[in-house]
């Protein structure tokens, strides 16, 4: 397939070419072309005519219909972006077949059913003469939406943005992460077969310290959605600010899980061997620190460790494999950084801290270890910067309140994940955590009408459900005199 920008219906290359390469092997899986500036400014135009023309016109059903096919497109290809996907990550297909590639496809569906059932508001005011007045909100597409994401979920995060914003009636120009392009580049032709018009969706390829630039300083956008790093959603508001567009920023996270001693501990260790180490360890919502009631500290951390024993390296498509390498070198070297700094800072290696021995077909990859610490003071540099990786520190406590103050004591507040069998304790301290989303006795349970997002260095803005309506539309109040 040739990986190249998708603007106005139609794939353009360009003259440059970059390689795409195998987090599992190392070896190049094909090059694609970056997106020139004048190919950036073509897919904001495009998307600015798209607008204008049947798109933005397009009642709501018919807009829905096509967002079904969308769908319907992704289910009918499930294989082909399977492998797309995790040649791209180097994720097992154990995960992305329930997770990255299903919700692709409902991430259309989700938002078609929600923008058909919005109700919006009407107010009935009185007046001096008595006639009184109605007010009521018209909710109308925000415009050109600029769409940033990462590399850790690609299909998933992406069209957790593009879902909403095109059923809001808005089109787009979609800047995958230069790490993984491959199933955002075969969207363009599920877009096409499902009668999406061209201009509507758009992608531009390439570096995000240029092609990413380009496009959030483009004053074409409306506005921008982005998931990232926390240093470049900072770079992403500024862009904004000028001209006072819009930003919706779901940055990183350093979350924390609190076990009580009174938790069922079966459940506990099988949410946090999730919440540490699916993905390598590379999602926002992740795990990375743990907080353990004393006594059963040693018990959790002996079969924490147990867990982690059991982890599979390999391909993506055997069967057997359970975790797969880091995104790329980069981050790799980035990983096992912190992985020599927490042995700086004294930490104890319960288990891993290396790279693993690997056959040599694979050994190119971007492997590291299930790692495990405790020992290391709140302040040490990995206990407060997001890794990233498969990896967390555990800590004992002795009550609820210093339970709480160390899980809040970060810069960051995306998620936690609280385990408990004591429901006024669940209620209590999971309203106490500072971060968008407080789970009780489990990790990762979405319901995607609940608002998404963080708290602190986390984020600006929720999206999901009726959220994701407030940020891909602009409301007007018509106020009729009676
Ligand atoms: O992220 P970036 P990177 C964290 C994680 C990881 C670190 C760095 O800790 O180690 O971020 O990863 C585009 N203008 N998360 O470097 O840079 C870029 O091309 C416009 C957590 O990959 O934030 C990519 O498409 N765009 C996170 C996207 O931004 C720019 C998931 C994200 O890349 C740009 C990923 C610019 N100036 C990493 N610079 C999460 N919250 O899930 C970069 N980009």
């Amino acid at each position: 397939m040739k990986i190249s920008s998708f603007i106005n219906g139609v794939y353009v290359d360009s003259k440059e070419q970059r390689n795409i390469k195998s987090p599992v092997t190392g070896e190049l899986i094909t090059p694609y072309s970056v997106a020139t500036d004048a190919q950036v400014n073509e897919a904001v135009e495009a998307a600015r005519a798209a607008l204008n023309g049947p798109w933005g016109s397009m009642g709501i059903q018919e807009r829905v219909d096509i967002l079904y096919k969308v769908a319907d497109g992704i289910s009918a290809r499930f294989d082909e972006f399977l492998e797309a996907e995790c040649l791209d990550t180097g994720k097992p297909y154990s995960l992305a077949r329930h997770i990255d590639i299903p919700r692709g496809a409902a991430n259309f569906r989700i938002f078609a059913d929600t923008i058909k059932n919005v109700a919006d508001e009407a107010f009935h005011m009185p007046t001096p003469d008595g006639t009184g007045a109605l007010n009521y909100t018209v909710r109308k597409p925000k415009g050109v939406i600029g769409v940033i994401g990462p590399w850790n979920l690609p299909l998933l995060l992406m069209t957790w943005k593009i879902g909403p914003a095109l059923a809001c009636g808005n089109t787009v120009i979609v800047k995958p992460s230069e790490e993984t392009q491959l199933t955002m580049t075969m969207l363009g032709e599920v877009m096409n077969e499902a009668g999406v018009p061209p201009g509507v969706f758009n992608t531009v390829l390439g570096p995000g310290s240029r092609v990413g630039d380009k496009l959030i300083s483009h004053p074409g956008l409306d506005a921008i959605t982005f998931t990232g790093s926390t240093a470049t959603g900072e770079r992403v508001a500024e862009a904004a600010s000028v001209g006072l567009r819009d930003a919706s920023l779901e940055l990183g996270g350093k979350n924390a899980a609190i076990v009580f001693a009174d938790a069922d501990i079966d459940k506990a260790i099988e949410g946090t061997v999730r919440s540490v180490f699916v993905n390598c360890g590379q999602v926002c919502l992740g795990t990375e620190r743990v907080y353990v009631e004393r006594p059963i500290f040693d018990e959790f951390v002996a079969r924490l460790k147990a867990e982690a024993e059991k982890y599979k390296f390999g391909r993506p498509e055997d069967p057997e494999t359970t975790m797969g390498p880091l995104i790329s070198a980069t981050h790799r070297d980035k990983v096992l950084s912190y992985y020599e700094k927490a042995v700086e800072a004294g930490a104890t290696v319960v288990i891993g801290g290396g790279v693993p021995d690997m056959p040599a077909e694979l050994a190119g990859g971007n492997w590291v270890e299930p790692t495990i610490w405790t020992g290391m003071a709140e302040d040490a540099i990995p206990m407060r910067e997001e890794i990233f990786g498969p990896c967390c520190h555990i800590t004992p406590f002795d009550t609820e309140e210093e339970a709480v103050r160390m899980a809040n004591d970060s810069p960051y507040g995306l998620a936690s994940a609280i385990w408990t069998e004591n429901a006024s304790r669940a209620h209590r301290v999971g309203a106490q955590m500072e971060v968008g989303i407080s789970w009780v006795n489990s990790w990762f349970l979405r319901d995607l009408r609940t608002p998404f997002g963080g708290a602190k260095q986390s984020g600006i803005g929720r999206e999901g459900g009726h959220y994701s309506l407030e940020f891909y539309t602009e409301l007007t109040n018509v106020c009729i005199k009676l």
